[in-house]
């Protein structure tokens, strides 16, 4: 299979570009209730009668990652990877969310893994949040309750003093975008609250607030002495104009500020705080509708500077992109959506995937990250995430496909634009438990057999080609004969 774009660009990545690959605790790792781990959100959300996923599967078993974590060291091994992106499960070391309450055994199982990869040659990138927050905690309000900014910060600070003598990357929530909108806004993730254009901005401030906490946690009590980073994972799709309209123009840019902006103004941002066109937007909507304050929160001051700057680079998930118009949403309700004066399509050209939502927009990816490049000055970037779904086939010639012309994007963002980009993670290195849509859609380099008590991992042909791709460190041009 050849790549069937004329535009490909023959070229290497810059040395000491690193690779690696990515997972979450409650995708891969199973073993839900066992060794004194506590219940979370995702636990009680796939327990219920209705636990909203389409194969009605839960992660209760998942691919087993906390038994064959060395079959997953194996895989990364085999890709030649420089680093791992996994997650840990808070209710693993804390069930209770809180840190009275300290579970050795998940403590041992994080510095198994950790210490099997650095055997290998392979450094761990930890993520401390991917959205599974333990359920005592969401039943004093979740992210809706401040304090859980506090119980944050012991968790990190746990996390620090814990695998910080061999961890020195760190993330600190990935794309809490989707914990707010689909967990706390359209309800479609746990804890599913529904509650658009008002629960999800408050989640979303807390969240913001929490990260920041941790970020300072490490700054003050371990950067000297760890000499690690800390970061966070937002995730962004690419808007395109629809039309080259003024109109269309401007909503394709605001809803830029309201998906990515959101989480990215107040720390990357000069001035901080949220975006100003997200500011005017919802306070506008909120007053038509009847409000006697924004539906946005507000920082203030102390927050706002706090805030600012608590991320050493600037962590990236993408996948897919849509175009962008202007449009009103008419009715007297509140919705993320409707504040934006924006919907958004795909367009009909661009292939799909075995999820809905993922078409294949490889040039989409090299504008996003100049846009992220221009907005926030030149930030340190690493891309945590970008990867495709299908159903799982061994032959993988569309996820192989996908890879190459989105990683030669990538490429060109950097060798022909210039962006500061340092890095790069492929989702996933094993298929997994993919949320609401269970394991009905793919993402793995290696196939998990799920139907096998052994939950046995195969090597696809996708995990050949990115091997490949890391091995000559990008796309030589072939030698002249
Ligand atoms: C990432 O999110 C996650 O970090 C990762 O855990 C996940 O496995 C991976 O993507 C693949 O999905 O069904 O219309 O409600 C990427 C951003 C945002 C993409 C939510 C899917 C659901 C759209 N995701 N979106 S819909």
């Amino acid at each position: 299979p050849t790549l069937a774009q004329d535009d490909f660009l023959y070229g290497t990545f810059p040395d000491g570009f690193i690779w690696g690959a990515a997972t979450a605790a409650y995708q891969i790792e199973g073993a839900w209730n066992e060794n004194g781990k506590g219940e979370n959100i995702w636990d009680f959300m796939t327990h219920a009668y209705d636990g909203g996923i389409s194969d009605n599967s839960t992660g209760d078993i998942a691919a087993d990652s906390y038994n064959k974590y060395l079959d997953d060291v194996a895989a990364l091994k085999e890709t030649g990877v420089n680093f791992y992106r996994f997650s840990i499960s808070w209710s693993r070391i804390l069930p209770t969310g809180r840190i009275d309450q300290i579970n050795q055994d998940g403590i041992n199982y994080y510095n198994n893994v950790i210490n099997a990869l650095l055997d290998n040659g392979i450094t761990p990138l930890v993520t401390l949040y991917h959205w599974d927050l333990p359920q005592p905690l969401q039943e004093i309000g979740g992210w809706l309750n401040e304090e859980v900014v506090d119980i944050f910060g012991d968790y990190a600070n746990l996390a620090f003093s814990s695998f910080g003598d061999r961890v020195k990357s760190w993330i600190t929530f990935n794309e809490p975008w989707v914990q707010s909108v689909l967990g706390y806004g359209y309800g479609g993730n746990a804890p599913r609250i529904v509650g658009s254009g008002q629960t999800d901005y408050i989640a979303a401030h807390n969240q913001i607030k929490s990260h920041a906490r941790a970020w300072h946690i490490y700054d003050d009590n371990y950067r000297a002495t760890q000499n690690g980073e800390i970061g966070i994972t937002l995730d962004s799709g690419w808007s395109e104009p629809k039309t080259q309209s003024a109109a269309d123009i401007e909503a394709a840019e605001r809803n830029m500020q309201f998906k990515l902006g959101w989480f990215a103004h107040p720390i990357f941002s000069v001035d901080g705080d949220y975006p100003p066109v997200m500011k005017e937007y919802v306070a506008r909507h909120s007053a038509e509708e009847g409000f006697p304050v924004s539906r946005l929160p507000e920082f203030g001051q102390t927050w706002v500077d706090y805030i600012k700057g608590t991320s050493d680079f600037f962590g990236l998930n993408h996948y897919t992109s849509a175009l962008a118009e202007y449009s009103v949403w008419e009715g007297n309700w509140t919705s993320y959506d409707k504040d934006q004066d924006v919907s958004t399509s795909a367009d009909p050209s661009w292939p799909s995937s075995a999820a809905p939502w993922l078409k294949v927009v490889p040039w989409g990816f090299r504008k996003l990250v100049n846009w992220i490049n221009n907005e926030y000055n030149g930030v340190r970037l690493l891309v945590t995430e970008n990867g495709y779904a299908d159903l799982g086939e061994i032959n993988d010639v569309d996820r192989a496909n996908y890879y190459t012309s989105y990683i030669n994007e990538l490429m060109k963002a950097i060798n022909l634009d210039g962006c500061n980009i340092y890095g790069y993670t492929a989702w996933s290195i094993i298929d997994n438990f993919e949320w609401a849509a269970g394991y009905s859609q793919k993402f793995g380099l290696y196939s998990v057999d799920f139907n096998d008590p052994a939950r046995p991992r195969s090597r696809k042909y996708s995990a050949q080609v990115y091997a490949q791709i890391i091995a000559d460190n990008g796309f030589p041009a072939p030698a002249e004969n």
